[in-house]
C-alpha cells in the first residue's frame, strides 16, 4: 500500500480531476478517500465523515450494499461485455428496460441507455430532433432551458445548463438553446408571494414561446428541482403553470431527473412529487446506487411511438449503451427499492423527519432561509438574517462552511454563498441528528470565526 503522501504526489503528477482547478490542487492537495460503509466514507487515515451528499448525488443505498456487489460480480463472472447494437441485445438491458418501464410514471414504456446524464442530455437534443423530423416539423429545433440549470459538461449537456461562467470558456452554449429565468425564490422573488413568483417564472416560458415562434420550438427542458445550481425548490404554482404552456403549444417537455429520480423527492420520480407529465426524463447517478456508470432516457410512448412507427436508423448510440453489469447492478438497486420499500420509507417517514429537524438551522444567524423538499436540503446563507444581506464575496463563506464541516466529519456542498445536502436515502434518524448536529456545529464555528475577525 502506498503512503498517502506518495498517493498524494502522484495525483498532483498524473490526475487532471473535473471541475477542478488544476493549479489550486496542486496547491492546496488532495483528500483521498479509501473507503465506504453505509452512510459513511473513510480517508486514508481512517477518518469517518458522514457523506451527506451521497458521493455526488447518487449513492442512494449507501457503499457496501451486498445485494449490489453480487450482482456485479455474477454479471462479470458470466457476460462483461456485449453490445446491443446490429440487432443484438442481452438479459440484463432486457430486464432493466422492463422494470423501468414498472417504476416510471405510466406510459413510458421504453428506455435508450448512455454512460451518465451527460450524455443521456445530448441523447435528448438528438431524439427531439429525429422526433419532430419524423413529425414533419423540422423547424421545430429550439429548446428553452433555464438560468442556473445544470445538465451536464458534454458540449450538449452545457450548452442546455444555463452557467454563464462554465459557458464563456467554451463558446457555448450552440446555436438552438435559449435560456429563461429560474423558479429561485429566495434571490429572485423578494416581496412576492411565493406562488405568485413561481406564475411569474413559468410565465416567461410562453414569453419566450411567443416571441421565437412556436412552431420553433422543441421542448422545454428542466430539473425539477434544481440540484447544482443550489437545491432550488420551486414555487407550488410553478411547474403545472409549465406543464400548462407545453401542453398549449404542442411542445414537449422534458424532465431531468438525474438527481430527483429513484427516490429522492419520496416519489419514483420528482415528476410525480410536482404532478407533471413529461414527455422525455432524463435518469442516471441513483438508477444503480451509483455503483457504476449509467444513465439514459425515458422515452413516453407520444415520442416512443412516434420512432418506431416512424422507422429510419436513430444514429445514436455508445459502445457502452446498456452495459450489462451496470444494468444488472440497476436491476439490483430497484429491487432492493422494492423490497424494503425504500422510496415509501423516505416520503412518509425519514424526509418529514429531515425536513423538522433541518429547519431548526433557520434560527441560526447565518441563515437566511432553510429549505428542504425529499432527501434534499439547503441552507442560505446571510450576513443578515433581516434583509437578508450576504456576506461580501471575498469571505468565500460557503467553501469556508463546506471546509470546516468536512474537518467536523460531514460532507456538505456549497453553492456560492450556500450549503447543500442530499444524503444517502437509507440514513437513519440518528443519522439525520449527527448531519444536523454538525452542520448546526459548522455554522457555530464559521460564526465564531467571523466574530474574531470582525
Ligand atoms: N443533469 C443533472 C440534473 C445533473 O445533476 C447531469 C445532468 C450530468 O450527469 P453526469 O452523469 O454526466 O455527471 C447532472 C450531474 C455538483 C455536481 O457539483 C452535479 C452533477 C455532476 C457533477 C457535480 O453538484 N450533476
Amino acid at each position: 500500500m502506498r503512503s498517502l503522501l506518495e498517493l498524494q504526489a502522484l495525483d498532483r503528477q498524473h490526475y487532471l480531476h473535473p471541475f477542478s482547478d488544476h493549479r489550486l490542487i496542486a496547491e492546496r492537495g488532495t483528500r483521498v478517500i479509501s473507503r465506504g460503509e453505509g452512510v459513511y466514507i473513510y480517508d486514508s487515515e481512517g477518518r469517518q465523515i458522514l457523506d451527506g451528499m451521497s458521493g455526488l448525488w447518487c449513492v442512494s443505498l449507501g457503499y457496501g450494499r451486498r445485494e449490489l456487489i453480487d450482482a456485479a460480480r455474477r454479471q462479470l463472472e458470466t457476460l462483461p461485455y456485449y453490445n446491443s447494437f446490429f440487432q443484438c441485445t442481452h438479459p440484463p438491458a432486457i430486464e432493466l428496460a422492463a422494470l423501468l418501464a414498472e417504476v416510471a410514471p405510466p406510459g413510458f414504456s421504453r428506455v435508450f441507455y448512455t454512460n451518465s446524464g451527460s450524455e443521456a442530455n445530448d441523447t435528448v437534443i438528438r431524439m427531439l430532433r429525429h422526433y419532430w423530423d419524423l413529425q414533419g416539423q423540422p423547424a421545430r429545433k429550439i429548446i428553452i432551458s433555464r438560468r442556473n440549470a445544470y445538465h451536464g459538461s458534454t458540449i450538449g449537456g452545457m450548452s442546455l445548463g444555463g452557467m454563464p461562467a462554465q459557458q464563456a470558456q467554451g463558446d457555448l452554449p450552440i446555436p438552438g438553446i435559449v435560456h429563461i429565468g429560474q423558479p429561485y425564490c429566495f434571490e429572485l422573488g423578494a416581496g412576492l408571494h411565493p406562488d405568485e413568483f413561481g406564475l411569474r417564472a413559468a410565465g416567461e416560458l410562453e414569453q419566450q414561446i411567443l416571441a421565437l415562434g412556436p412552431e420553433r420550438v422543441a421542448a422545454f427542458i428542466g430539473e425539477p428541482v434544481q440540484g447544482a445550481g443550489g437545491v432550488i425548490i420551486p414555487p407550488d404554482s410553478y411547474w403545472p403553470e409549465i406543464q400548462r404552456i407545453c401542453d398549449q403549444y404542442g411542445i414537449l417537455l422534458v424532465a431531468d431527473e438525474v438527481i430527483t429520480g429513484f427516490g429522492r423527492l419520496g416519489e419514483w420520480f420528482g415528476s410525480q412529487y410536482y404532478d407533471i407529465e413529461p414527455d422525455l426524463v432524463i435518469f442516471a447517478k441513483a438508477v444503480n446506487g451509483g455503483y457504476l456508470p449509467l444513465g439514459g432516457v425515458l422515452v413516453g410512448d407520444r415520442v416512443g411511438d412516434a420512432l418506431v412507427a416512424g422507422g429510419g436508423e436513430f444514429f445514436h448510440g455508445f459502445t457502452q449503451s446498456g452495459n450489462p453489469v451496470a444494468c444488472a447492478v440497476a436491476i439490483a438497486a430497484l429491487q432492493v427499492m422494492q423490497a424494503e420499500g425504500i422510496v415509501e420509507r423516505v416520503r412518509e417517514r425519514i424526509a418529514p423527519y429531515f425536513a423538522a429537524r433541518w429547519q431548526t438551522l433557520a434560527a441560526h444567524p447565518l441563515v437566511g432561509e432553510a429549505r428542504s423538499v425529499g432527501l434534499l436540503g439547503a441552507l442560505e446563507l446571510v450576513a443578515d438574517q433581516a434583509s437578508r444581506r450576504r456576506f461580501p464575496a471575498e469571505l468565500r463563506i460557503g467553501e469556508t462552511c463546506r471546509d470546516t464541516s468536512i474537518e467536523l466529519g460531514l460532507v456538505m456542498r456549497h453553492v456560492r454563498d450556500s450549503l447543500i445536502v442530499a444524503p444517502p436515502l437509507v440514513i437513519t434518524e440518528a443519522q439525520v441528528d449527527e448531519l444536523v448536529d454538525k452542520a448546526r456545529r459548522t455554522l457555530d464555528s464559521v460564526g465564531s470565526q467571523l466574530q474574531r475577525h470582525a
